[in-house]
């Protein structure tokens, strides 16, 4: 695992969150196993969450009808793309690892996360038609979701009252980061920290130090091989 790259693609506002202390412990776990770690801090960048005309600079194709994905997919190819996404482009392209740390909003990331998401993972550099899921752009990668819940784990419980966990993360996991190729690691799930006694809280977070220092080492989760479908 030594000088593995690994970027922490990271959403919360508040430096005091648990959100936080997740992340200040993948850096140091990871730097200290001689890891390089980059850290894009959404909030504190003001990451733009929209996907519009505006991520290209100069002249678009096409003004009146404007599709972003074929859009940014020319301006991708042409080095027109503005700074802030080029930029976490050249981070994704180094990177080995990426983890997504985030509180769980709405079943889903937050919006700026999501805006990351829309933004930088773009036609032809991130997935093409002939490039997706097991043949995808990132095959030589891994990615995987960290993030907190409000609700305890029982209510994310097949029989739950917000249903099975595993099928409210499959738009993340298989439609974005599986799509895009990545080999996806089995999400980390701190439950509900705001709701539990700080020793516990701790407990948590020890055990991502502990998870960590074999991530990298783990098999990714398995999803349905492309070869299987005729489209
Ligand atoms: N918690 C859930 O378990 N499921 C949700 O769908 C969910 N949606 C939320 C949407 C919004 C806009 C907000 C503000 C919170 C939501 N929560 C949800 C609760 C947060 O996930 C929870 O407060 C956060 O994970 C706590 O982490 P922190 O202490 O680092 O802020």
């Amino acid at each position: 695992m030594v000088s593995e790259k690994v970027l922490i693609v990271y959403a919360h506002q508040s430096s005091g969150s648990f959100n936080s202390a997740a992340k200040d412990a993948a850096l140091e776990v990871l730097t200290a196993k001689g890891c390089t770690v980059e850290v894009s801090d959404l909030y504190a960048m003001k990451f733009k969450a929209t996907a519009t005309a505006e991520d290209i600079t100069g002249k678009v194709k096409n003004a009146d009808h404007f599709c972003y994905g074929e859009e940014t997919k020319l301006a991708w190819e042409e080095g027109k793309l503005t700074a802030d996404i080029t930029e976490e482009q050249r981070k994704l392209t180094e990177a080995d690892l990426v983890i997504f740390q985030f509180p769980m909003y709405w079943f889903t990331v937050p919006a700026i996360m999501k805006g990351w998401m829309d933004r930088v993972l773009t036609l032809g550099f991130a997935f093409t038609h002939e490039k997706r899921y097991s043949q995808g752009i990132f095959k030589d990668k891994k990615a995987m979701l960290s993030f907190t819940t409000g609700s305890q784990e029982s209510m994310f419980s097949a029989n739950g009252i917000n249903g099975d966990m595993n099928v409210t993360l499959w738009p993340l996991q298989n439609g974005i980061l599986h799509y895009c190729g990545f080999q996806v690691l089995a999400p980390q799930i701190f439950w509900a920290p705001s709701h539990v006694p700080s020793e516990a809280r701790g407990t948590m977070l020890e055990s991502w130090r502990t998870r960590m220092q074999g991530l990298l080492g783990e098999n990714p989760l398995a999803f349905t091989p492309l070869d299987c479908f005729d489209g």
